[in-house]
C-alpha cells in the first residue's frame, strides 16, 4: 500500500479532548474519529487492527468448538418484555419505533434473541451441548461514555451463548471459555487476570471479569503477588494452578476471608476485556426452554454467556504496548508487517529501490505500509513510530549507492544495515515466529 494513496490522517498535537494515552495515539494515529459521544469511526488503519483482534478472537473460538452466527443489531422489544430485562435495562437501552410504530432497539447485549433462535430450532438433548457466537456491534447509552472506544456508546463485542442439559456441563464449558479466553489474550500480547466478579444485569451464580492492569483502567482489582510475576514472565503456571490464585473485582472482594498474607496481597486498576457468566435458567425459564431428554422427558436447560470487548480491547493493547514516540503493536495484531521509507520520493534511484523492496517483501506474503510522500525524513520517520508497525525498511541514496536498507525493530529500536535480500529473509523470518 503507498502512503500516497492510502487515507492516514495523523494529528501532529494532542488531541485535548483525550485523556487518556490510548484514546490520544488512536486519534493522532488516524485510527479513529468521534462522530458524537462514545460513537466513533474506524478510519482504515484503525479498522485493520479492529479486524485482527476480531479474527485471532473467533479463531480460538472456533479451536475450542464454538460456532459463529451473525444477529442483526436492531431486535423487537417484545422477547425482552418476556425475559423482564425491557424496565431492567433503563436508559442504557435505546429504542425507538419504526413507521409502523413497532418499537425497536438496538441491542445492548443478545441473550434473549439468541434463546429464541435456539427454542425455535432445537428441541432434543441430542443437539447439545452448543455454543454459539457473534462479533457485532451493540449500543449501550452510557452515562458516562469516556476514554475512547474503553467506554464507548457503540462498540463490537463478541457475545457468545451456550446451552446444556445440567449444570455440571455448563460449568464444564465455563471453565473450557476460561481457558479459550486466555489464550487469545496472550495471543494479543495481554496478561489478563480472571477475577471472580459479580454478575449484574446480565445475571446467574457465578462470573469472572478479565482483567488487563493499567493505570487508567476503570476498574480496581485485588490479587495474589503471583500474578505480578507471571505478567513478568519470571514464573509460569498453567490455567489450573492461575484458578486457584487469590483475585477478586472491588465489589467481590472480602479482606477478612481474602485469605492472603497482607504482604502477598497486591491491588491495580484494571480494564476489563471480557466477562464470562454461568447463567444457569435465568432467561431458559423465564422464556420456558425446554429439550427431551434420552426418556423423552423435558429438560430446563442451563445456559453460559461470555463476552469480549473486541473494540476496547484495541485501546488496552495500546495502553500495554506503547513508548514516548507512540504505539508498538504485536505482530498478531499490527495493521502493517512493515514501513518502507523512502528518504528521497521522486529520486529515481531511491524510488526504484524502495519499489523493489515493497515488492519483494510483500511477495513474502508481508503487508507493507509505502511511505512514498515528498514529507522530510525527520517526518515520515515519526509518522511510522506514531502508527507502531513492528518493522521499519529505511531506503535513502547512501544506502542505495551501497546496495543496502536500513532495517529497523519499532520494539527494541535495534538498527541494522543490510543488503536487500538479506533484509527481507530476517523481516520475513522474525514475523513469522512471531505470529505463530
Ligand atoms: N451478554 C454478556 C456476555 S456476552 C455481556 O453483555 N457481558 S458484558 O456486559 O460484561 O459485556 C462484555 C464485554 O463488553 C465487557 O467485558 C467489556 O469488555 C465490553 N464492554 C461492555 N461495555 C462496553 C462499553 N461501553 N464500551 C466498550 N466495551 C464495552
Amino acid at each position: 500500500m503507498r502512503l500516497s494513496r492510502y487515507f492516514l490522517p495523523l494529528l501532529k498535537e494532542d488531541p485535548k479532548e483525550a485523556q487518556i494515552l490510548s484514546h490520544r495515539l488512536m486519534l493522532r494515529a488516524g485510527m479513529i474519529r468521534q462522530e458524537a459521544a462514545g460513537i466513533y469511526s474506524w478510519l482504515p488503519l484503525g479498522l485493520r487492527v479492529l479486524e485482527e483482534v476480531e479474527r485471532i478472537t473467533a479463531e480460538e473460538l472456533d479451536k475450542a468448538g464454538c460456532v459463529r452466527l451473525l444477529m442483526p443489531t436492531l431486535q423487537p422489544t417484545d422477547l425482552w418484555k418476556e425475559s423482564g430485562r425491557y424496565e431492567a435495562l433503563g436508559k442504557e437501552m435505546l429504542r425507538f419505533n419504526d413507521r409502523a410504530e413497532r418499537e425497536l432497539l438496538y441491542s445492548p447485549t443478545c441473550e434473549e434473541m439468541i434463546v429464541n433462535i435456539f427454542r425455535s430450532n432445537v428441541t432434543t438433548y441430542r443437539q447439545l451441548p452448543l455454543n454459539l457466537y457473534q462479533i457485532q456491534w451493540k449500543f449501550r447509552d452510557e452515562v458516562r461514555p469516556r476514554f475512547g472506544v474503553m467506554r464507548g456508546r457503540e462498540f463490537l463485542m463478541k457475545d457468545g451463548y451456550s446451552f446444556h442439559m445440567n449444570l455440571e456441563d455448563a460449568r464444564r464449558e465455563y471453565s473450557a471459555m476460561y481457558d479459550a479466553y486466555h489464550a487469545i489474550f496472550s495471543r494479543l500480547g495481554l496478561t489478563a487476570i480472571a477475577v471472580a466478579a459479580d454478575s449484574g444485569a446480565i445475571g446467574g451464580s457465578l462470573s469472572h471479569e478479565f482483567q488487563v492492569l493499567a493505570e487508567t483502567g476503570e476498574s480496581q482489582v485485588y490479587y495474589d503477588a503471583a500474578f505480578d510475576e507471571i505478567r513478568s514472565g519470571t514464573r509460569v503456571m498453567s490455567g489450573e494452578e492461575m484458578r486457584a490464585l487469590y483475585a477478586a473485582a472491588d465489589e467481590m472482594h472480602k479482606p477478612e476471608t481474602c485469605g492472603l498474607p497482607v504482604d502477598r496481597l497486591r491491588t491495580a486498576r484494571g480494564i476489563e476485556v471480557g466477562h464470562i457468566f454461568l447463567l444457569g435458567r435465568k432467561y431458559t425459564d423465564a422464556m420456558q426452554v425446554n429439550v427431551t431428554d434420552a426418556q423423552g422427558k423435558e429438560i430446563r436447560v442451563e445456559m453460559g454467556t461470555y463476552g469480549i470487548g473486541v473494540s476496547r480491547l484495541v485501546g488496552a493493547i495500546i495502553e500495554a504496548s506503547h513508548d514516548a514516540n507512540g504505539i508498538i503493536w504485536p505482530e498478531s495484531v499490527a495493521p502493517f508487517d512493515v514501513g518502507v521509507i523512502n528518504l528521497r520520493s521522486g529520486d529515481a534511484a531511491c524510488d526504484a529501490a524502495s519499489e523493489r523492496l515493497t515488492r519483494t517483501l510483500e511477495a513474502r506474503g508481508l503487508r507493507v505500509l509505502y511511505d512514498d510522500t515528498d514529507q522530510r525524513g525527520g517526518a515520515k520517520f515519526a509518522g511510522m513510530d506514531l502508527i507502531g508497525l513492528p518493522w521499519q525498511a529505511v531506503v535513502g541514496p547512501r544506502g542505495v549507492a551501497a546496495g543496502q536498507v536500513e532495517v529497523k525493530y519499532r520494539r527494541t529500536g535495534e538498527k541494522t544495515e543490510l543488503a536487500e535480500a538479506e533484509a527481507v529473509e530476517m523481516i520475513a523470518r522474525r514475523t513469522k515466529e512471531a505470529r505463530r
